[in-house]
């Protein structure tokens, strides 16, 4: 499938995968490009000399293009923003800030530049500042997340900005991505979808309670503080809510936080570790290879947008 997206970053399917920390890292990348979407690793809050290895191991298994999220309120984003243009990284992606500052070295080196937005305010300006496209990020996605629903930001986002749209949030199948072709976006960044991956090296634990996850089955910490942040409610999320609604200080609630991430996506502690996901784990049913997601989403998306021509 040929749209402005998949023009723009030389590659065949326009699916992005979502620069999830921990679980983005080069096995998973690898997969997603050498399967013909764009594989992302996601720099989260790792330090620079990682994401370089990281980079330099994804293209020893594929030549096709792969990107780095950088998420901006890294204490290392700094330095991963050089390490970037050493490595001559074809496309960025960045999460949870403004980029603005790096734009300008980024795209000296040739670097296709695209910032994730919550807000049709922030995707202007990016536009502005030499984005070559945005995300238009929904509050359906897992992690850090704005207050706009995909439904109705992508479509904003689309009338007021030139570049190339790429709808993230809620998406996991090939309805929801022929569903942000018909808001207007030109592709689609998938991240849940990708943890229960089999190249993932996410622990079992976790892709399990993806694959078990319902519906409603997401809870959004740290909104209290302007740090929400979804994933799936466990021991954690109940205790932390608790003592959110209790006005316990943000400093006293970070500490419950730290290293739970990890714990979860590498030594599969669901119960107190974070276990971040989209509301679209609940669609979610099972572990497959890279290629198979791509294939299965892309014939799906193929039938409903040829049926929608056709009738
Ligand atoms: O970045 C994400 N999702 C993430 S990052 C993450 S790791 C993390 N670690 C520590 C603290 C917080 C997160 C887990 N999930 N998605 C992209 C995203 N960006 N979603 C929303 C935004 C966003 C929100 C507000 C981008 C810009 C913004 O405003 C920028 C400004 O300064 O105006």
């Amino acid at each position: 499938m040929k749209t402005k997206i998949t023009e723009l970053l030389h590659i065949e399917t326009p699916i992005i995968q979502g620069g999830m920390a921990w679980v983005a890292e080069h096995h998973l990348a690898a997969a997603v490009s050498a399967a013909g979407g764009l594989g992302i690793i996601g720099a989260a809050n790792a330090p620079a000399d990682w994401v370089r290895e990281e980079i330099r191991k994804a293209r020893e298994i594929t030549s096709n293009p792969i990107g780095v999220n950088v998420m901006l309120l890294s204490p290392y984003a700094d330095e991963v923003a050089q390490v970037l243009v050493e490595e001559k990284v074809p496309v960025i992606t960045t999460g949870a800030g403004n980029p603005g500052k790096y734009m300008e070295m980024w795209k000296s080196t040739g670097s296709k530049v695209i910032p994730v937005v919550a807000s049709v305010a922030l995707a202007r300006m990016m536009e502005r500042g030499g984005a070559d496209a945005v995300i238009a990020e929904g509050t359906e996605s897992g992690g850090h997340i704005g207050a706009a629903t995909t439904m109705t930001l992508v479509p904003q986002v689309r009338d007021a900005v030139k570049v190339p749209v790429i709808a993230a949030g809620g998406i996991g199948d090939g309805r929801g991505m022929a569903a942000a072709f018909m808001l207007g976006a030109d592709a689609v960044q998938i991240g849940t979808r990708f943890v229960v991956a089999k190249e993932s090296i996410c622990h079992e634990n976790y892709k399990e309670r993806i694959i078990k996850a319902k519906d409603i089955d997401s809870a959004v910490t740290g909104r209290s503080h302007g740090h929400p942040i979804r994933q799936l409610r466990n021991q954690m999320t109940k205790e932390y809510l608790k003592k959110e609604q209790e006005g316990v200080p943000f400093e006293e609630l970070e500490l419950m936080t730290v290293g739970a991430l990890r714990n979860a996506v590498v030594d599969g502690d669901v119960k107190h570790g974070t276990v971040m996901a989209g509301q679209i784990a609940g669609l979610i049913s099972k572990e497959q290879t890279c290629q198979e997601i791509i294939d299965e989403i892309m014939k799906e998306t193929a039938a409903l947008l040829q049926g929608a021509i056709d009738e």
